[in-house]
Order: structure tokens, then C-alpha cells, then sequence
């Protein structure tokens, strides 16, 4: 009998609505097995899939689908990130409201999420646009409030005019901003932001402790949270130079050892000496106000020219009072981090030099590398920072580098000038506290009330949650929230008195922050957490996503999981045990002759003898093939899974992802690939199919003995079973594939043997294709579950593949029936010998005896003895 098509079209829906039937993914919380709480990064509602995400939920739900097999009680929720800037727009461009639009792109996501056959429990489901959501959110919001996680604090913001909103550094380009672009200013006013800084120490070292994170991963936020050793020193400044009030001026290094090769002071244009030095000099407060409009943006700072205005005040060197140093205001020193002042030494620090290159200040090198002549080293365009010893450096001269520091800092900190030490040795953090105010309306709402009595006011818990207002006008620029006629009117909670709400809303990532542990128990009304199930379902096992996200959303989520720690929601500090970063779907671009792109839709790929060609199917014209790029709307090199999973079904997209590449590199999309999946597919059905009729010749009863081709079928059966268990842990999905096809060969070509159409395999082997078709088919069931599904059933099997136990593997089945000895003559090794298994020692002697390296090694001396140590050496005494 030859099989009909496989027809996923029809077949797919099928085993989708009975899998939600039966909700046989929905797993629960008093189950007794093992846990294992799989989860991909949940998608912001934009109102369509893009393959990205069907590469991102497919490398999931094939370990879900895997732990489930074996027996682990398996967490696999789906939700959505659902507040954010494009619900606005979209009120603001087409009038619908941002609530209606979420709720809308969710239910067609949701539809489109389920044609991929993802095992997900969507009885968890929820939005964080959801009240249901955010009232627990805005409950720890308070708790952290109470706890100091959460602070008042006043920042400097890019400032929009017109849009009359606060911009993130990202959205400030070239001083303007990005949709309004009008300059930007610098205001400073009060933000709410939660302290992750008091967890800076203990979030970078416990990074060691994440042996289950991309290596990649651990580094980027090792270097964001940017940990410095260094000095504080006290510079005094000269008296008849600087503006009354004002004496010294503190600075942070990290190279003290290179104090002898100061050349100038700079100070923040934010820096108090700045400021008092301005008031009297018209020409430096220009320049200031000049250099502000740049904006905060580091990358900005660090790539604008270098500059610089001298104050005039002069600085005095701590190893020398007569040294004086020019003291100047910099456009590239941040009051934000250390003193918001340096020393700059140019001969080893590439920004200083620089500087002084144009100002013409000089450089004096005090480190010299090794088998440099000290007499002869020069800096001119290009600082050393590398390693080397002192020199021009008085009494630090020959010195390394470190035990300069060591002796600067030993120095300092024994001088003493009015009661405190010169230097101090300090440890900085570039990570700073968590800005999380936005003055937008589709967030979530602090919940605090500001009264002209009482000050800043929590919302009562029972009245959480403060909830979006729905009747809300977008006419207006600035925060609909704030334009609202009557919702930030209200009577304080203490006083009852005339008060207002706060009308900012958090920061999106305080949303995707937390989610992870509401999925362990969404129904709870009462809190975010239901502590007992969350610290039992905690933490995530695995966590997939995009690098994209491996400092911000990943570091705020370790931040937060501490706060929920410290205010009892939860008992860990690290919320994934396990980080997987994918890489992305990738395709080729196509370009008409007037460089308009054009999708891949649209065109034919012909292979001829020239290679590749593109041409416009509705008009035949030649069209360029461009660069393979990240797929993106504006190059128009997409492809909607919608219209693959029509033309091929999920299992071909499933089976396509993961195929083509290890899952964190780049996969590159490929029609004609894609069509190989579809006829390995094909080839699948047939030969379950085929295996299936021999299966039911197939003696019931397991035989006593194999011959050669049953027991080399169950070889590469429980081979193949071994390979892929374990490629499928280590998320090596591509590895496993291999695997599978290789398995499927060696069963095709047992099969291509028997008779047709009547299958006369002997009854060992019909028994042994019986076993391997139904590990084939619980090896390709993760990746391809609907197909799975279906050849069971032919299989003849009962109940769901997807609820099936996976195959045990029988361990003396993978057993090598070879082995390989080291051959040594007089203990010196001369090679080796393989030898079959279970071969006795005389034979081994002979094979070792016969090998001509030996003989050579002998020199026809008579052999006295031979050693052989089972397993591993043979020793020829001659
Ligand atoms: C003198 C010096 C000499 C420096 C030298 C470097 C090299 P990290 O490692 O990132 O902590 N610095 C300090 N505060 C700064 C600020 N607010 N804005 C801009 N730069 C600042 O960097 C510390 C170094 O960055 C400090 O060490 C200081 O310059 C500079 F050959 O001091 B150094
Ligand atoms: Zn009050």
C-alpha cells in the first residue's frame, strides 16, 4: 500500500483543537514530578507573528515537549508585553483607542501563535496591560516603596519642547528629537527609580554562580554594571584662582599611578565649580549651555569631538605645591559617575590625549613598556595603556604599574588636609539606579498621590489598582494621562484634602520584570505571588530569547527578583537558571533596477547555469539578489509565517528552523531549503507507513535473540534515541536532526529488503522495524508533533504521542563492539590496534604481533612476553 500525501492543511488543526480539548499542556501546581519551567520571552502585541518568533517558541517547545516525554511536570506559559509607545501611535495616527488595539493584536497573535502547534498552557495566559496584572505590580511598586528599593530622585532628562515629553537617550538624535525634532533640553526633574545600585556588588558576582548562561551574556552585563577600583583624591585648588566658597577639587581615578603625568583638571559642565565659575564668566556659561545640547547619550558623548573651555582656576599637584594644574570645563566628563571631575593624563589615556593635542598642552609618558628606552619613548597621536614600569615619575620610578598605585594610594591616604585623608580608595559602579517614570498613558500608573500638605502619599492597597482612565484624547502632545479632565483629581488618603495622582506611568520593563514568576500563579487575586508555588516553580529552567535583551530586560529581572526576595513575594534572588540567546532569521534582499526592494513573494529564484536569478514573477524583469540581512519592513526581505504555514504547514517551518543551524546563530531563510523540509516530511510519512505494515506482521511477544540486521536496526535505533535525548538537553537542536535523518536512512534501507507489496522480513527484524518506527517517531515528535501525532495513530498506538513516555533507552545496545588499544614495545608506544570487543588475548597478541611498527620496533629480537591490560594497553616485552 503506498500512503496518500501527508496533509498537514488538514491534519494540523485537527490535533491542535484536540490537544486544547483534552488541555493536556495545562500543567499543575500540586503536581508531585519534577518541575521544569520552560519559557520563551514573551512577545509585545504588535498584531502579527514575524518568524523570529516562530524560530524563539519552536526552540522552546521543543524542550518542553522533550521534558514533558520524560516525565517533569512542565511549565510553558505565553503571555504578552502589552503596554508601550506603539498603542499610542496607533490611537495618535488611527484613531482606535490603545486598549481596543492590544486587545485586538493579541487575539490575532494568539490565532496565529496556535497554528504554530506550540505546547503552551494558556490557561496562564495573561497581558500586563491586564488590571488584573498591574494592581500586584503597583502593590510592589509600594512594597518597594517601604522597603527603599523604590526613591524619589531628581535627574536630568532630555527635555522635548514640543512633544513636551521626557525622551530616552535612544530617541535623541543629533541633539533633536526623534519625532518632533526640536532641540532638545536638559531638565532636571523628579523621577521615580528603584535602587538597583544597592544590589550592583551582589549582582555581579553572583553572575559567576549562571553557569547556564551564554558566556556572552554574563560579560555584557559584568561590563554594564562596570565595576572600578580606584582613588578619591582631594586636589586643592589655588586660593588667588578660584571663586570664593569654593577649595578643593575631588576626583575619581583608576590610574594613580600616572599622577606625574598630569597635564590639566576637568570638571562635568554640571559640576558645582563649574556652575560657580560661570556665574562670573559670561563666555563659559555659553560654552556650557553649548555642550549640554548634545544630550546624555554616552554613545554620543564618547564620539563628539573632544572640548574643552579653561576656567582659569588652577589646581595644585598632591606630590607638589609649586606643581599647578589648569582646571577645565569638558564636554566628555559625566557628573554622573565618580566626582564628575579627573586628572588628565594624556600620555596613556587616548580622550586626554586628545584633548591636550588640541589645546597644546604637552604629554609626559610615565609608563614605559618593556624593551622601550625610557630616554627615547614619546606619545604622540596614539596613549599607551598597556602594561610597563614607571618613569619621569620621581619616587615611583622603576616601579610596575600596580605597585605604583599601591604607593599612591598608601601616600594620599596617610596625608592628611583639614580632617580628612588626601585619598581614599573607592569602588565604582557604572550601573545606575533605575529611571522608571514616563510621562506616557498606556503603562502601568504609580501608584502614589502628590498632596501640597502631606507630600508624596501611597494609594491605599485597598484601592489598587489605580486603573488606566479609557476615555482619553491623544489630540494634545505630552501625556494623555496628565490631560485627562478628572482622573488625577482625587482627596488625599491621609489628610483628605485637594491632591493630585501622579500621571506618570513605569517604565515597560518594570512589566517584563516580574512576569516570569506571576505565570507560576496567575490566579491568585490577592498577591503576585503564591510564595509556596512560586519558590517550588521557580526559577525558570530555561529562558530563551534574543540577545537583544541580555543586559536591560535580563538585569532588571535579576534586580527585581531580589526586591520580590526582599519583600517576600519570593524565596531566590536569581530568576533564570538557565539563559538561551537565538540568533536570527536572516534572508536575501531584492532590489528592481531603480532600487526599490522588493519581497521574496514577488519573486522566482531560477538556477541555471550562470547561478542564481531573480526575476519580478508579474513582470518578468531581472531583479538584483542583495545581501543576506536581518529581515526587516523597510528592505522588505520578510516572510510571513502565516503564508508558510498555508503552503507547507508548521511542522515544515518547525522542522526548517531548527534544521539549518545551531539555534544561536543566524539561520538563513531559504525557499528551497524550506521545500527539502517539506519533502523530508513526505519521506517520513511514507516510511512510517511502509514500517507500519511490516509492524503488523510483527510477533507480539519481544524475540529471545536478534540476528545481525534486527540487532545493527535497534543499534542505530537506541543510538539515535541516545544522540538526540541528549543533543535536545544541550539545545544542539540542528545536532539532533542529523541524527534523526541518519536513523531514518538506516530504517529505509531495512526496509528496501523486504518483498513488496508484501513485506517477508523475518520475525526478529519486523519486530526490531516495529521498535524503531516508534522511536523515530517520538524522536521527530518534539520538533514535528502534528505529523508525530498522525503516524502514531498509524502506528497503532494508543493515546497522543504528545503524552507518551519517552523511549527507554537500552544502555548495553550503544555498547561499541570495537575497541582501541594503545601498543607499546618495551614500554615506548609504537601505535595501536583495534580489535573486536570480546576478542580473547591470544588473538590480541596476534593482531599486535602482525602490526609491522612492532616488528620494526623489535628489530628481530624474540618477543619475551606480552602484557595486555584489558581495555587499554598491550606491552610487548622483547
Ligand atoms: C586619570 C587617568 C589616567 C585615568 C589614565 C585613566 C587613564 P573606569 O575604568 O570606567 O572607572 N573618569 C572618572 N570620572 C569620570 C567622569 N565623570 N567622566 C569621564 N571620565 C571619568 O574609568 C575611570 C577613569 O575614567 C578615571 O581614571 C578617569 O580618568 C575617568 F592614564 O584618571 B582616569
Ligand atoms: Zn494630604
Amino acid at each position: 500500500m503506498t500512503a496518500e500525501r501527508y496533509n498537514a492543511r488538514e491534519s494540523e488543526p485537527r490535533w491542535q483543537r484536540l490537544w486544547d480539548e483534552k488541555a493536556i499542556f495545562a500543567s499543575k501546581n500540586d503536581d508531585p514530578r519534577p518541575k521544569y519551567y520552560v519559557l520563551e520571552m514573551f512577545p509585545y502585541p504588535s498584531g502579527r507573528i514575524h518568524i523570529g518568533h516562530v524560530r524563539n517558541y519552536t526552540l522552546g517547545d521543543v524542550l518542553a515537549r522533550f521534558m514533558r516525554a520524560k516525565g517533569h511536570n512542565v511549565l510553558h506559559p505565553m503571555g504578552w508585553d502589552a503596554f508601550g509607545l506603539p498603542a499610542e501611535n496607533a490611537a495618535i495616527e488611527r484613531k482606535v483607542a490603545p486598549k481596543a488595539w492590544t486587545y485586538d493584536n493579541i487575539a490575532a497573535m494568539k490565532k496565529q501563535l496556535r497554528s504554530i502547534g506550540l505546547s503552551l498552557d494558556w490557561s496562564r495566559e495573561f497581558a500586563t496591560c491586564d488590571p488584573s496584572y498591574y494592581k500586584h505590580q503597583q502593590k510592589m511598586f509600594l512594597d518597594m516603596l517601604r522597603a527603599g528599593l523604590a526613591e524619589r530622585e531628581k535627574r536630568k532628562l532630555n527635555w522635548d519642547p514640543v512633544d513636551m515629553t521626557v525622551l530616552a537617550n535612544e530617541q535623541v538624535i543629533d541633539g533633536r528629537g526623534w519625532r518632533s525634532g526640536a532641540v532638545v533640553e536638559q531638565r532636571e526633574m523628579s523621577q521615580w527609580v528603584f535602587k538597583i545600585t544597592k544590589y550592583s556588588q551582589e549582582l555581579l558576582e553572583a553572575l559567576d554562580g549562571l553557569d547556564r548562561w551564554p558566556d556572552k551574556v554574563r560579560l555584557m552585563q559584568r561590563n554594564w554594571i562596570g565595576r572600578s577600583e580606584g582613588l578619591l583624591i582631594r586636589f586643592a585648588l589655588d586660593a588667588a584662582t578660584t571663586p570664593a566658597g569654593e577649595s578643593e577639587l575631588k576626583i575619581f581615578t583608576t590610574r594613580p599611578d600616572t599622577l606625574f603625568g598630569a597635564k590639566f583638571m576637568a570638571i562635568s559642565a554640571d559640576h558645582p565649580l563649574a556652575v560657580a565659575a560661570a556665574a562670573k564668566n559670561p563666555k563659559l556659561a555659553e560654552f556650557i549651555a553649548d555642550i549640554k545640547k548634545i544630550g546624555t547619550a554616552q554613545s554620543i558623548i564618547d564620539t563628539a569631538e573632544k572640548q574643552g573651555f579653561d576656567t582659569g582656576i588652577k589646581a595644585v599637584h598632591p606630590f607638589d605645591p609649586n606643581w599647578k594644574l589648569p582646571v577645565y570645563v569638558a564636554n566628555f566628563v559625566l557628573m554622573e559617575y565618580g566626582t564628575g571631575a579627573i586628572f588628565g593624563c594624556p600620555a596613556h589615556d587616548q580622550r586626554d590625549l586628545d584633548f591636550v593635542n588640541k589645546y597644546n598642552l604637552g604629554n609626559v609618558p610615565v609608563v614605559c613598556p618593556e624593551g622601550q628606552d625610557p630616554k627615547t619613548f614619546v606619545i604622540t597621536d596614539v596613549a599607551y595603556d598597556g602594561d610597563g614600569r614607571m618613569i619621569n615619575s620621581r619616587f615611583l620610578d622603576g616601579m610596575t604599574i600596580d605597585a605604583a598605585k599601591e604607593e599612591v594610594a598608601k601616600r594620599l591616604e596617610s596625608e592628611v588636609r583639614g580632617n580628612a585623608p588626601v585619598g581614599e580608595r573607592q569602588v565604582n559602579f557604572r550601573l545606575r539606579d533605575w529611571g522608571i517614570s514616563r510621562q506616557r498613558y498606556w503603562g502601568c500608573p504609580i501608584p502614589v498621590i502628590h498632596c501640597p500638605t502631606c507630600d508624596v502619599v501611597p494609594v491605599p492597597d485597598d484601592q489598587l489598582p489605580v486603573t488606566l482612565p479609557e476615555d482619553v484624547s491623544f489630540d494634545k502632545p505630552g501625556n494623555a494621562l496628565d490631560h485627562h479632565p478628572t482622573w488625577k483629581h482625587v482627596s488625599c488618603p491621609k489628610c483628605g484634602g485637594k491632591a493630585v495622582r501622579e500621571t506618570d506611568t513605569m517604565d515597560t520593563f518594570v512589566d517584563s520584570s516580574w512576569y516570569f514568576a506571576r505565570f507560576t500563579d496567575p490566579w491568585n487575586e490577592d498577591a503576585p505571588t503564591t510564595p509556596a508555588v512560586a519558590n517550588r516553580m521557580m526559577p525558570v529552567d530555561q529562558y530563551i530569547g534574543g540577545v537583544e535583551h541580555a543586559i536591560l530586560h535580563l538585569l532588571y529581572s535579576r534586580f527585581f527578583t531580589r526586591a520580590m526576595k526582599a519583600t517576600g513575594h519570593v524565596d531566590m534572588s536569581e530568576p533564570f537558571a538557565g539563559m538561551f540567546t537565538q540568533g536570527m532569521v536572516v534572508h536575501e534582499t531584492y532590489q528592481k533596477a531603480d532600487g526599490s526592494w522588493v519581497t521574496p513573494a514577488e519573486v522566482k529564484i531560477e538556477v541555471g547555469g550562470n547561478g542564481r536569478r531573480a526575476v519580478l514573477m508579474a513582470t518578468g524583469e531581472d531583479i538584483a539578489i542583495g545581501p543576506i540581512e536581518k529581515m526587516s519592513k523597510s528592505k522588505k526581505n520578510t516572510v510571513d509565517p502565516d503564508d508558510i504555514i498555508a503552503s507547507y504547514g508548521a511542522d515544515v517551518a518547525r522542522w526548517f528552523m531548527l534544521s539549518d543551524s545551531p539555534p544561536d546563530r543566524d539561520v538563513i531563510w531559504s525557499d528551497e531549503r524550506v521545500q527539502g523540509a517539506s519533502r523530508f516530511v513526505q519521506r517520513l510519512w511514507r516510511l512510517v507507513n511502509e514500517s507500519a505494515e511490516i509492524a503488523r506482521t510483527a510477533p507480539a511477544a519481544r524475540p529471545a535473540t536478534f540476528g545481525p540486521e534486527a540487532l545493527a536496526l535497534r543499534k542505530a535505533a537506541h543510538g539515535a534515541l541516545d544522540k538526540v535525548s541528549s543533543g535536545i538537553e544541550r539545545l544542539h537542536f540542528n545536532v539532533c536532526l542529523a541524527h534523526i535523518r541518519e536513523f531514518a536512512n538506516a530504517l529505509s534501507e531495512v526496509l528496501a529488503k523486504g518483498d513488496k507489496p508484501a513485506p517477508d522480513l523475518a520475525p526478529d527484524v519486523s519486530w526490531a522495524v516495529k521498535e524503531a518506527a516508534t522511536i523515530l517517531v517520538q524522536l521527530f515528535s518534539p520538533m514535528m508533533p502534528h505529523l508525530a501525532e498522525e503516524c502514531w495513530v498509524v502506528l497503532g498506538q494508543t493515546g497522543l504521542v504528545s503524552e507518551a513516555d519517552w523511549p527507554q533507552i537500552e544502555r548495553d545496545l550503544l555498547v561499541e563492539d570495537s575497541v582501541t588499544l594503545v601498543v607499546q614495545v618495551n614500554g615506548k608506544k609504537r601505535g595501536d590496534v583495534t580489535v573486536p570487543r570480546a576478542a580473547q588475548n591470544a588473538d590480541i597478541e596476534a593482531a599486535v604481533l602482525a602490526l609491522d611498527a612492532v616488528k620494526a620496533a623489535l628489530g628481530g629480537n624474540p618477543v619475551r612476553k606480552v602484557i595486555v591490560v584489558p581495555m587499554r594497553i598491550v606491552n610487548v616485552v622483547g
